[in-house]
């Protein structure tokens, strides 16, 4: 297993340097009225789930190509979970795919308890057939035609909760599949009120304390309509079912230029964002790494999240949905917390009252470059300093490489076989 000693070796290697950096920011920031502590302490705070998944390697609908070490069960993925959390101190908690991770919960629970870990959002799957399934989705799965194709899919997201509520989760995150791929193929009238009334018999399954997340996607794997295609469709949603439903937004699931910081006010505004999905993309729903494609988009989507804060009835849940095809998971997961960890602290350092005034006195050049004064302040020091007193990892790849995780479960996992395409 990983040994932490690694951390405090590697960190001897770094601490002095370290420490000048910190200084010259912190006299830097001192100068712009900014408490640096005061930002560590922010960043300390900051937590951003992991996609169980997201600890194989992905692939496109061409090809998958596995890695060394990958996780052949879900107590292995959560091994490699509590590494990330080891290292980053930024990923406190795990959000599961059922029936991809399904396990005894008291041995789940004693996984994550073995590494400090909790269970984020829990998400259900209906947009593939499982082995054991009576009726296919091919067709669709909460908006089938056929009542008992409906009912099975609503009967596997109530087994979500069901598993969710023993292992301390608090929500159920909903994406579907579901869809057209030719004009006329369906009646979109009609098959956006039969989800309505799936997502009705799954929010009647709710525990009291319990959220149900609706997820848009614009387009795939239906390419011509999507029933739930956009946050109108997921607000209208979240609004009919009440106060328990909630919207989630994904990063990737928009068409590209679209001004996703702006949907995430509306929904602020409307008191129905309840949690974020983090990605990167270049052209689609590209699901690249958090940061690596427009890291002034995740920024300015992170405006928005801070200015909200304290907003009443605003928790939302934060969490990683991305795939990686060509990197180690683990490192690309580490890499993406602390992308959006200084996203975070970065949307921290936004000089509020001024941006205000500038803002109440039209003064768009200033105003706009508030927000790049921000954006452009070089944070790795806070981020390293927040790793190091939590007793983290001040590199954290450098840390993970020297440790030797990766080729000791290479040599304990069973090597996994590449053929076939498809997301993992
Ligand atoms: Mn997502």
């Amino acid at each position: 297993m990983f040994d932490l000693k690694v951390i405090e070796a590697e960190n001897a290697k770094l601490e002095r340097d370290l420490d000048k950096d910190f200084d010259s920011l912190g006299e830097r920031l001192d100068r712009r009225g900014v408490d640096i502590q005061a930002l560590v302490a922010k960043a300390q705070s900051f937590g951003v789930a992991v996609p169980s998944w997201g600890t194989g390697t992905g692939g496109t609908r061409f090809a998958r190509f596995p890695g060394g070490g990958e996780p052949a069960n879900i107590f292995d993925k959560l091994d490699d979970c509590g590494v990330i959390h080891a290292l980053t101190k930024a990923a406190p908690s795990v959000s599961l795919h059922i029936p991809w991770d399904k396990a005894d919960p008291a041995d789940l629970r004693a996984k994550a308890d073995q590494h400090s870990l909790s269970f984020d959002a829990m998400n259900s799957n209906t947009f593939q057939d499982q082995a054991d399934q009576m009726h296919s989705y091919k067709f669709g799965s909460l908006t089938h035609t056929d009542a008992s194709t409906r009912a099975q899919a609503v009967e596997h997201n109530l087994e979500c909760i069901e598993i969710g509520n023993k292992i301390g989760s608090k929500a159920l995150t909903v994406w579907i599949g579901d869809g057209a791929n030719f004009p006329g193929q369906t009646h979109m009238g009609r098959q956006f009120e039969r989800y309505l009334s799936s997502m009705k018999e799954i929010y009647a399954g709710l525990p009291d304390d319990w959220r149900l997340f609706s997820e848009h996607k614009s387009y795939e794997p239906a390419f011509y309509s999507t029933v739930v295609q956009d946050w109108g469709t997921s607000l209208l949603t979240a609004q009919e079912l009440g106060d328990k439903a909630m919207c989630l937004v994904d990063l990737g699931h928009h068409a590209p230029n679209v001004n996703i910081e702006m949907i995430v006010s509306r929904l602020i505004h409307a008191g129905k964002l309840g949690g974020f999905h983090f990605n990167d993309s270049k052209y689609g729903d590209d699901d690249l790494d958090s940061g690596t494609i427009d890291p002034y988009r995740l920024f300015l989507v992170w405006n928005e999240l801070v200015d909200a804060e304290g907003t009443p009835g605003l928790d939302l849940a934060h969490m990683i949905d991305q795939s990686h095809n060509v990197t180690d998971p683990i490192e690309s997961l580490m890499v993406s917390a602390m992308e959006i960890q200084r996203a975070f602290v970065q949307a921290c350092l936004v000089d509020r009252e001024a941006l205000a005034g500038y803002q109440s006195d039209n003064d768009a050049l200033m105003a706009s470059a508030t927000l790049r004064a921000a954006f452009r302040t070089e944070v790795d020091p806070i981020l390293a300093k927040a790793r190091q007193l939590s007793g983290g990892a001040i590199s954290p790849v450098t840390a993970f490489r020297a440790s030797g995780y990766r080729t000791g479960v290479t040599e304990r996992r069973p090597q996994v076989n590449g053929a076939g395409g498809g997301i993992v």
